[in-house]
């Protein structure tokens, strides 16, 4: 999908307004800092960086909650604004590369997109589903919410009624769940959604489980992937830096396996990395979760071990 030289367009999204915890957006300033896109140039990849964007100028005051939904404006400003760069990156043929912040942002990604790509599909790496609704949610977070305003499911906000609402239930497929709520466990049944939490990644191991997610969104193997990369999908022990950790997760080459194996189709057309917070844990804690935020984006653009 993406014209020779292939090109990543780096969008650093230092924004925390879609949940509660301070830090989440300096994510993606360590991630940068860190040498991240220097990797990718060696990788062979022209690499765009306009700079980490400004919300500022969006402002995050007096913005009562819509219903149960916390910092609506805020959250709704951001990831349209998100979605327009993402989508005007998209149309060039260049690879969005978008590093948060917290995974509300995902819903801007991913609008831009469907929007480039109306067949794409989306891969979700998390511990979470991701998929409350305005209806079902009891934290008012956005980033448990992306998965359905991007399905359209739940009552409509009319604050978010920019996003792109076209994504098909047997067009996203989730790894690495293990902390769902009652309200989100409902809605993927109803809805046949496809998802690989950590028993059915227990049971087949990561290679089976990659195999039979790629067989579900994409069969014949030529729909655009956008993978979606939450890096608390990754167990606490490896990536101990982040908002809400949750014990029994994937593994450092679990993981990686998943953005190899994801490389290796061809098919991948945008990448988050989401919710690496370096205000949470010690010194040590926060290199070692962004060093492994810049190894999985390295593989997913092709990095290989040998
Ligand atoms: N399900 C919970 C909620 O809706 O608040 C927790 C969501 C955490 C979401 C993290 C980013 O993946
Ligand atoms: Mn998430
Ligand atoms: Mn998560
Ligand atoms: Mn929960």
């Amino acid at each position: 999908f993406l014209p020779d030289p292939k090109t990543i367009a780096v969008v650093g999204c230092p924004f925390s307004g879609g949940q509660p915890r301070v830090g989440v957006d300096k994510g993606p300033i360590h991630i940068v800092e860190a040498g991240l896109l220097t990797q990718l140039k060696e990788l062979g990849w022209n690499v765009q960086f306009d700079g980490h964007h400004q919300f500022e100028e969006i402002s995050a005051a007096n913005d009562p909650p819509i219903g149960k939904l916390k910092n609506p404006r805020f959250v709704s400003k951001v990831t349209k604004a998100v979605a327009q760069v993402v989508g005007d990156h998209a149309k060039k043929g260049k690879l969005p590369l978008t590093i948060g912040g917290d995974h509300s942002l995902a819903m801007g990604t991913i609008s831009g997109t469907l929007d480039t790509y109306p067949d794409a599909c989306v891969i979700w790496i998390d511990a979470h589903a991701d998929i409350n609704t305005s209806d079902t949610t009891d934290t008012g977070n956005i980033h448990g919410m992306p998965v359905s305003f991007l399905l359209g499911l739940g009552s409509k906000v009319p604050e978010f009624s920019w996003v792109k609402s076209s994504l098909r239930p047997d067009r996203i497929v989730y790894i690495g769940l293990r902390d769902v709520d009652a309200g989100e466990k409902r809605i993927l049944k109803e809805n046949n959604i496809k998802a690989f939490s950590m028993h059915e990644v227990d049971k087949y191991g990561i290679g089976k489980v990659v195999e039979m997610a790629l067989d579900h969104v994409t069969p014949n193997r030529d729909r655009p992937i956008h993978l979606s990369f939450d890096v608390d999908a990754l167990d606490p022990t490896v990536a101990p830096s982040t908002g809400t950790p949750v014990r029994g997760g994937l593994t450092f080459r679990e993981g990686h396996y998943i953005c190899e194996a994801i490389y290796e189709t061809g098919l991948l057309v945008a990448l988050d990395l989401m919710e690496v917070n370096p205000s949470l844990e010690d010194e040590a804690s926060v290199k070692q979760t962004v060093a492994v935020g810049c190894s999985l984006v390295r593989s997913a653009l092709g990095e290989t071990l040998l």
